[in-house]
Protein backbone atom coordinates (compact mmCIF):
# COMPACT_ATOMS: atom_id res chain seq x y z
CA UNK A 1 0.00 0.00 0.00
CA UNK A 2 2.61 2.95 -0.55
CA UNK A 3 0.20 5.26 -1.60
CA UNK A 4 -1.60 4.70 1.81
CA UNK A 5 -0.66 4.56 5.00
CA UNK A 6 -2.95 2.32 7.67
CA UNK A 7 -1.56 3.26 11.36
CA UNK A 8 -3.03 2.71 14.93
CA UNK A 9 -3.13 5.42 17.07
CA UNK A 10 -4.97 4.39 20.73
CA UNK A 11 -8.17 2.82 19.79
CA UNK A 12 -8.23 4.20 16.41
CA UNK A 13 -6.94 3.20 12.82
CA UNK A 14 -6.24 5.66 10.39
CA UNK A 15 -5.96 5.64 6.96
CA UNK A 16 -3.96 8.28 5.10
CA UNK A 17 -4.30 9.11 1.70
CA UNK A 18 -0.66 9.72 1.17
CA UNK A 19 0.12 11.21 -2.53
CA UNK A 20 0.84 14.73 -1.44
CA UNK A 21 2.07 15.52 -4.61
CA UNK A 22 -0.83 14.85 -6.37
CA UNK A 23 -3.21 16.28 -3.75
CA UNK A 24 -3.76 12.96 -2.90
CA UNK A 25 -5.70 12.46 -5.86
CA UNK A 26 -7.48 8.75 -6.16
CA UNK A 27 -5.46 6.51 -8.36
CA UNK A 28 -7.10 3.39 -9.17
CA UNK A 29 -4.50 1.73 -7.01
CA UNK A 30 -5.17 4.43 -3.98
CA UNK A 31 -9.09 2.93 -4.18
CA UNK A 32 -7.47 -1.15 -4.19
CA UNK A 33 -5.49 0.42 -1.63
CA UNK A 34 -8.29 1.38 0.84
CA UNK A 35 -9.88 -1.47 -0.11
CA UNK A 36 -7.21 -3.75 1.47
CA UNK A 37 -7.03 -1.18 4.76
CA UNK A 38 -10.78 -1.44 4.50
CA UNK A 39 -9.77 -5.64 4.96
CA UNK A 40 -7.21 -5.41 7.48
CA UNK A 41 -9.40 -2.95 10.06
CA UNK A 42 -12.32 -4.92 9.84
CA UNK A 43 -10.97 -7.97 11.53
CA UNK A 44 -8.91 -5.25 13.99
CA UNK A 45 -10.16 -4.35 17.25
CA UNK A 46 -10.65 -0.25 16.87
CA UNK A 47 -13.17 1.48 17.75
CA UNK A 48 -13.70 3.81 14.75
CA UNK A 49 -11.46 3.96 11.24
CA UNK A 50 -10.04 8.06 10.65
CA UNK A 51 -9.49 8.97 6.94
CA UNK A 52 -7.29 12.00 6.25
CA UNK A 53 -4.70 13.01 3.78
CA UNK A 54 -1.15 13.53 3.84
CA UNK A 55 0.55 16.74 4.05
CA UNK A 56 -1.00 20.34 5.19
CA UNK A 57 -3.21 20.95 1.33
CA UNK A 58 -5.50 18.18 0.54
CA UNK A 59 -7.85 15.53 2.20
CA UNK A 60 -8.23 14.33 -1.25
CA UNK A 61 -8.54 16.58 -4.84
CA UNK A 62 -10.98 13.70 -6.34
CA UNK A 63 -10.19 11.17 -8.61
CA UNK A 64 -6.78 11.00 -10.42
CA UNK A 65 -7.74 12.79 -13.60
CA UNK A 66 -4.82 12.09 -15.48
CA UNK A 67 -6.07 8.24 -15.29
CA UNK A 68 -9.22 9.05 -16.64
CA UNK A 69 -8.89 9.51 -20.30
CA UNK A 70 -8.56 7.12 -22.82
CA UNK A 71 -10.51 4.39 -20.69
CA UNK A 72 -12.75 2.03 -22.63
CA UNK A 73 -16.45 2.03 -21.67
CA UNK A 74 -16.19 -1.77 -20.01
CA UNK A 75 -13.00 -0.18 -17.68
CA UNK A 76 -15.41 2.99 -16.84
CA UNK A 77 -17.65 1.18 -15.52
CA UNK A 78 -15.81 -1.40 -13.59
CA UNK A 79 -13.38 0.81 -12.19
CA UNK A 80 -16.14 3.12 -10.92
CA UNK A 81 -18.44 -0.03 -9.63
CA UNK A 82 -15.52 -1.26 -7.99
CA UNK A 83 -15.05 2.55 -6.48
CA UNK A 84 -18.80 2.86 -5.70
CA UNK A 85 -18.46 -0.97 -3.66
CA UNK A 86 -15.41 0.15 -1.78
CA UNK A 87 -16.93 3.62 -0.60
CA UNK A 88 -20.17 1.79 0.10
CA UNK A 89 -18.24 -0.75 2.61
CA UNK A 90 -18.23 2.18 5.13
CA UNK A 91 -22.26 2.23 5.33
CA UNK A 92 -22.35 -1.47 7.23
CA UNK A 93 -19.06 -1.32 8.28
CA UNK A 94 -18.59 -2.87 11.93
CA UNK A 95 -17.11 0.23 13.32
CA UNK A 96 -18.16 4.11 12.40
CA UNK A 97 -15.83 6.19 10.23
CA UNK A 98 -14.67 9.76 10.32
CA UNK A 99 -13.54 12.05 7.41
CA UNK A 100 -11.12 13.88 8.69
CA UNK A 101 -11.04 16.90 5.85
CA UNK A 102 -7.65 18.38 6.04
CA UNK A 103 -7.70 20.61 3.20
CA UNK A 104 -9.05 20.26 -0.29
CA UNK A 105 -11.77 17.78 -0.68
CA UNK A 106 -12.85 17.71 -4.20
CA UNK A 107 -14.14 15.10 -6.44
CA UNK A 108 -13.97 11.34 -5.40
CA UNK A 109 -12.21 12.70 -2.13
CA UNK A 110 -15.72 14.57 -1.49
CA UNK A 111 -17.33 11.07 -2.16
CA UNK A 112 -15.27 9.13 0.28
CA UNK A 113 -15.77 11.80 2.93
CA UNK A 114 -19.93 11.50 2.30
CA UNK A 115 -19.79 7.85 2.52
CA UNK A 116 -18.31 8.27 6.08
CA UNK A 117 -20.32 8.05 9.02
CA UNK A 118 -19.29 11.71 10.18
CA UNK A 119 -17.30 14.52 8.45
CA UNK A 120 -15.34 17.16 10.45
CA UNK A 121 -12.52 19.64 8.94
CA UNK A 122 -9.88 22.38 9.53
CA UNK A 123 -10.62 25.54 8.93
CA UNK A 124 -9.07 25.51 5.83
CA UNK A 125 -11.10 22.56 4.17
CA UNK A 126 -12.91 23.18 0.85
CA UNK A 127 -15.26 20.88 -0.60
CA UNK A 128 -16.69 20.65 -3.12
CA UNK A 129 -18.39 18.37 -6.67
CA UNK A 130 -16.26 19.87 -9.99
CA UNK A 131 -16.86 17.25 -11.89
CA UNK A 132 -19.45 19.31 -13.81
CA UNK A 133 -16.00 21.59 -14.88
CA UNK A 134 -14.71 18.68 -16.64
CA UNK A 135 -17.80 17.49 -18.45
CA UNK A 136 -18.26 15.10 -16.23
CA UNK A 137 -20.62 14.06 -13.19
CA UNK A 138 -19.90 12.69 -10.03
CA UNK A 139 -19.46 8.71 -10.30
CA UNK A 140 -18.27 7.47 -7.01
CA UNK A 141 -21.56 7.92 -5.10
CA UNK A 142 -21.58 11.86 -4.47
CA UNK A 143 -25.00 12.30 -6.62
CA UNK A 144 -26.52 9.94 -4.22
CA UNK A 145 -25.00 10.41 -0.76
CA UNK A 146 -24.88 14.17 -1.31
CA UNK A 147 -28.52 14.72 -1.33
CA UNK A 148 -28.82 12.47 1.95
CA UNK A 149 -27.00 14.36 3.69
CA UNK A 150 -27.97 17.77 2.66
CA UNK A 151 -31.11 17.89 1.05
CA UNK A 152 -31.73 17.80 -3.10
CA UNK A 153 -31.84 21.54 -3.46
CA UNK A 154 -28.75 21.93 -2.03
CA UNK A 155 -27.04 18.99 -3.43
CA UNK A 156 -28.25 19.72 -7.01
CA UNK A 157 -27.03 23.69 -6.74
CA UNK A 158 -23.70 22.38 -5.29
CA UNK A 159 -23.39 19.69 -7.82
CA UNK A 160 -24.62 21.52 -11.07
CA UNK A 161 -22.39 24.72 -10.68
CA UNK A 162 -19.46 23.04 -9.36
CA UNK A 163 -18.96 25.33 -6.63
CA UNK A 164 -16.49 25.00 -3.81
CA UNK A 165 -18.26 25.36 -0.55
CA UNK A 166 -15.84 26.07 2.58
CA UNK A 167 -15.49 24.81 6.04
CA UNK A 168 -17.90 27.36 7.59
CA UNK A 169 -20.75 26.62 5.03
CA UNK A 170 -20.19 22.90 5.81
CA UNK A 171 -20.79 22.95 9.09
CA UNK A 172 -23.79 25.11 8.91
CA UNK A 173 -25.47 23.20 6.03
CA UNK A 174 -24.39 20.31 8.02
CA UNK A 175 -22.13 18.38 5.59
CA UNK A 176 -19.78 18.26 8.25
CA UNK A 177 -20.15 18.04 12.04
CA UNK A 178 -17.67 20.13 13.63
CA UNK A 179 -14.53 22.52 12.71
CA UNK A 180 -11.40 20.99 13.90
CA UNK A 181 -9.51 23.75 16.24
CA UNK A 182 -5.54 23.57 16.87
CA UNK A 183 -4.22 19.81 15.97
CA UNK A 184 -6.82 18.32 13.79
CA UNK A 185 -6.32 14.52 14.42
CA UNK A 186 -6.28 15.28 17.97
CA UNK A 187 -9.74 17.35 17.75
CA UNK A 188 -10.75 14.59 15.60
CA UNK A 189 -9.95 12.15 17.80
CA UNK A 190 -11.88 14.08 20.67
CA UNK A 191 -15.06 14.33 17.97
CA UNK A 192 -14.76 10.73 17.92
CA UNK A 193 -14.65 10.03 21.33
CA UNK A 194 -18.13 11.22 21.89
CA UNK A 195 -19.10 7.95 20.25
CA UNK A 196 -16.52 5.37 20.63
CA UNK A 197 -16.79 5.20 24.58
CA UNK A 198 -20.65 3.28 23.63
CA UNK A 199 -20.89 -0.46 22.85
CA UNK A 200 -20.56 -0.96 18.77
CA UNK A 201 -23.61 -3.08 18.36
CA UNK A 202 -25.98 -0.36 19.57
CA UNK A 203 -23.98 1.73 17.45
CA UNK A 204 -23.85 -0.18 14.17
CA UNK A 205 -27.61 -0.53 15.07
CA UNK A 206 -28.38 3.35 15.65
CA UNK A 207 -26.52 3.83 11.73
CA UNK A 208 -28.48 1.07 10.25
CA UNK A 209 -31.52 2.72 11.55
CA UNK A 210 -30.72 6.13 10.83
CA UNK A 211 -29.29 4.87 6.73
CA UNK A 212 -32.73 3.17 6.53
CA UNK A 213 -34.26 6.73 6.71
CA UNK A 214 -33.20 7.61 3.31
CA UNK A 215 -34.54 4.44 1.70
CA UNK A 216 -37.72 3.71 2.93
CA UNK A 217 -41.16 5.21 4.14
CA UNK A 218 -42.09 6.06 7.12
CA UNK A 219 -43.97 2.71 8.09
CA UNK A 220 -40.87 0.36 6.58
CA UNK A 221 -38.66 2.63 8.52
CA UNK A 222 -40.52 2.36 11.76
CA UNK A 223 -40.82 -1.22 11.24
CA UNK A 224 -37.38 -1.45 10.33
CA UNK A 225 -36.19 0.88 13.69
CA UNK A 226 -38.84 -1.78 15.73
CA UNK A 227 -36.81 -4.77 14.42
CA UNK A 228 -33.56 -3.28 14.79
CA UNK A 229 -34.45 -1.96 18.74
CA UNK A 230 -36.11 -5.09 19.45
CA UNK A 231 -32.06 -6.56 18.80
CA UNK A 232 -30.40 -3.99 20.48
CA UNK A 233 -32.46 -5.01 23.89
CA UNK A 234 -31.16 -8.84 23.47
CA UNK A 235 -27.41 -7.38 23.89
CA UNK A 236 -25.54 -7.74 26.84
CA UNK A 237 -24.39 -3.85 26.96
CA UNK A 238 -28.21 -3.16 26.78
CA UNK A 239 -28.36 -5.30 30.06
CA UNK A 240 -24.97 -3.43 31.20
CA UNK A 241 -26.53 -0.31 30.17
CA UNK A 242 -29.59 -0.27 32.30
CA UNK A 243 -28.04 -1.88 35.30
CA UNK A 244 -25.29 0.50 35.49
CA UNK A 245 -28.60 2.96 35.66
CA UNK A 246 -30.15 1.26 37.90
CA UNK A 247 -27.29 0.98 40.68
CA UNK A 248 -26.41 4.66 39.52
CA UNK A 249 -22.47 3.35 38.24
CA UNK A 250 -20.86 4.18 35.00
CA UNK A 251 -21.98 1.11 32.68
CA UNK A 252 -18.93 -0.76 31.29
CA UNK A 253 -20.25 -2.17 27.72
CA UNK A 254 -18.21 -5.32 26.55
CA UNK A 255 -19.25 -4.69 22.71
CA UNK A 256 -21.66 -7.82 23.12
N1 LIG B 1 -5.93 14.31 -10.31
C1 LIG B 1 -4.61 14.28 -10.63
N2 LIG B 1 -3.72 15.21 -10.22
C2 LIG B 1 -4.19 16.23 -9.46
C3 LIG B 1 -5.54 16.33 -9.10
C4 LIG B 1 -6.45 15.29 -9.55
N3 LIG B 1 -7.74 15.25 -9.21
N4 LIG B 1 -5.73 17.44 -8.38
C5 LIG B 1 -4.51 18.01 -8.27
N5 LIG B 1 -3.59 17.29 -8.93
C6 LIG B 1 -2.15 17.56 -9.06
C7 LIG B 1 -1.91 18.68 -10.07
O1 LIG B 1 -1.91 18.16 -11.39
C8 LIG B 1 -0.55 19.18 -9.62
O2 LIG B 1 0.44 18.29 -10.10
P1 LIG B 1 1.75 18.88 -10.84
O3 LIG B 1 2.46 19.67 -9.75
O4 LIG B 1 2.47 17.65 -11.26
O5 LIG B 1 1.28 19.75 -11.95
C9 LIG B 1 -0.59 19.02 -8.10
O6 LIG B 1 -1.63 18.08 -7.84
C10 LIG B 1 -0.95 20.31 -7.38
O7 LIG B 1 -2.17 20.80 -7.93
P2 LIG B 1 -2.35 22.33 -8.44
O8 LIG B 1 -1.06 22.85 -8.95
O9 LIG B 1 -3.52 22.33 -9.36
O10 LIG B 1 -2.69 23.04 -7.05
P3 LIG B 1 -3.58 24.33 -6.84
O11 LIG B 1 -3.41 24.71 -5.42
O12 LIG B 1 -3.30 25.36 -7.88
O13 LIG B 1 -5.11 23.84 -7.07
C11 LIG B 1 -6.98 22.38 -6.79
C12 LIG B 1 -5.67 22.89 -6.19
C13 LIG B 1 -8.00 23.50 -6.81
C14 LIG B 1 -7.47 21.25 -5.89
C15 LIG B 1 -6.73 21.87 -8.23
O14 LIG B 1 -5.60 20.99 -8.21
C16 LIG B 1 -7.87 21.14 -8.84
O15 LIG B 1 -8.83 21.75 -9.27
N6 LIG B 1 -7.79 19.79 -8.90
C17 LIG B 1 -8.79 18.98 -9.55
C18 LIG B 1 -10.03 18.84 -8.68
C19 LIG B 1 -11.08 18.03 -9.40
O16 LIG B 1 -11.58 18.41 -10.44
N7 LIG B 1 -11.47 16.87 -8.82
C20 LIG B 1 -12.47 16.01 -9.38
C21 LIG B 1 -11.85 14.93 -10.20
S1 LIG B 1 -13.07 13.91 -11.04
C22 LIG B 1 -13.62 12.83 -9.88
O17 LIG B 1 -13.19 12.87 -8.77
C23 LIG B 1 -14.68 11.84 -10.31
C24 LIG B 1 -14.87 10.68 -9.31
C25 LIG B 1 -15.54 9.47 -9.94
C26 LIG B 1 -14.70 8.96 -11.07
C27 LIG B 1 -15.00 7.58 -11.54
C28 LIG B 1 -13.69 6.96 -12.08
C29 LIG B 1 -13.80 5.81 -12.95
Amino acid sequence: MADLELTRREEFAIITLNRPKALNALSFQLVRDIAAALDEVETSDARAVLFTGAGDRAFCAGADIKELTGLTLSNQKRTTTFGQRTFARLDSFPIPSVAVINGYAFGGGMELASACTFRVATPNAKMGLPEIKLGLIPGYGGTQRLPRLIGQARALEIIMSGRTVEASEAERIGLVSAILEGDAMDAAMAFARTFTCYGLPALSLAREAVLRAGETSLDEGLNAEADLNTLAFQTEDAKEGMAAFTDKRPAVFKDV
